[in-house]
């Protein structure tokens, strides 16, 4: 399949020429623990509205559910493959969009999720190894999105709920099951209004950042060697 390019293709506007389609499915999540929004979710419909050179796009919007959110993905890619998964979540109290390096075999939940399940040390997946690094180019990922003017930095922990069982599920899916199947995670500050100290990034930026993720994927930029470690 050859990539289209139409009058639509507002958000990555570069060349689009002899390319094959790189298929991309972009998840968010419901809220949860209380709140009202997720940034993930309010990012969805706006990837959508903007059509992608080179990239056959689609979004699904997950619940934050443990038992639930890896299988709708699993499904949905058993019905129409994709080359890449990147998903989306909130990360409250993050400055910009953090992409994650690496997802853990363990599910201990400070709070339930949207079932009520609360696992405490759990595996994500019993005698799973302990962990997969993301199979994106993480710090190409994150230039590609301070290039557009977002901040945006490598995390080196997803944490211990849900964002990260669906990391680790996916890889671990992708490994067993999919070789070739690329997956990634990036987690997001709260929306304005959400919280009154911590740092805000609104919808239209978010996906403004994806946006430039989705090109950076599409053009297959190498990863950089540059260090972007953390001591913490
Ligand atoms: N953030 C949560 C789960 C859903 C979401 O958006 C997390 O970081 O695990």
């Amino acid at each position: 399949m050859r990539a289209a390019c139409n009058a639509k293709e507002i958000i990555l506007a570069t060349e689009c020429n002899d390319r094959p389609m790189l298929r991309v499915l972009v998840t968010g999540f419901e809220p949860f623990g209380g709140a009202s929004a997720n940034p993930s979710a309010e990012a969805l419909p706006l990837l959508a509205a903007g059509t992608i050179g080179g990239i056959a796009l689609r979004t699904l919007l997950l619940p934050t559910s443990f038992g639930e959110a890896a299988g709708r993905v699993i499904g949905a890619l058993r019905d129409d493959p994709a080359d890449i998964v990147l998903s989306l979540g909130l990360a409250g109290g993050r400055a910009g969009l953090t992409v994650e390096r690496v997802a853990i075999n363990l599910a201990d939940a400070r709070i339930a999720d949207n079932d009520g399940v609360q696992p405490i040390d759990r595996p994500v997946v019993p005698d799973g190894p302990a962990a997969y690094f993301a199979t994106l180019p993480v710090k190409a990922v994150a230039a590609s999105i301070r290039d557009a003017g977002i901040a945006a930095s490598v995390s080196h922990s997803a944490g211990t709920f849900v964002c990260n069982h669906l990391l680790y599920s996916m890889l671990h899916w992708a490994a067993t099951h999919r070789p070739g199947l690329r997956c990634g995670f990036v987690h997001l500050p709260w929306l304005p209004g959400q919280h009154a100290t911590e740092p805000t990034m609104d919808a239209v930026t978010v996906a403004r950042g994806v946006a430039a993720i989705l090109g950076c994927l599409r053009d297959d930029v190498p990863e950089p060697q540059v260090a972007e470690g953390a001591l913490s």
